[in-house]
């Protein structure tokens, strides 16, 4: 039963761990919408390798900030105009990109 237990919550991590995370060295891209008050992704993680770019495409149906925490990177997304915030992962460590006006973390980036 248990063994059972155990292969059941390694299948759902690989599960959960193909939608929201990416552990291939290279480039990130991560698509946000902001729409009706919610943010996709929603708390995603993501793997990156340092010296990576990161891309973050958001477009949003209102006015928002967004922010990459560390990097202290922080734009305004125009309702209806796409904003691309690129970068080059150059620090190790956690980092939270969070919208500032609905306050919701779009992703956490652990770059090492
Ligand atoms: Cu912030």
């Amino acid at each position: 039963m248990r063994r059972i237990l155990v292969s059941l919550v390694a299948a759902l991590l690989l599960v959960t761990g193909a939608c929201s995370s990416t552990t291939a060295s290279g480039p990130v891209t991560i698509n946000v919408t902001i729409a009706g008050g919610k943010v996709s992704p929603s708390d995603a993680k993501y793997d990156v390798s340092k010296g990576s770019t990161v891309t973050i495409n958001v477009t949003s149906d209102s006015a928002d900030t967004v922010h990459v925490h560390g990097y202290e990177i922080e734009k305004d997304v125009v309702a209806g105009t796409p904003l691309v915030i690129a970068f080059t992962a150059d620090q190790t460590g956690s980092f939270d990109v969070e919208t500032h006006v609905i306050e919701a973390t779009i992703a956490t980036l652990n770059v090492r």
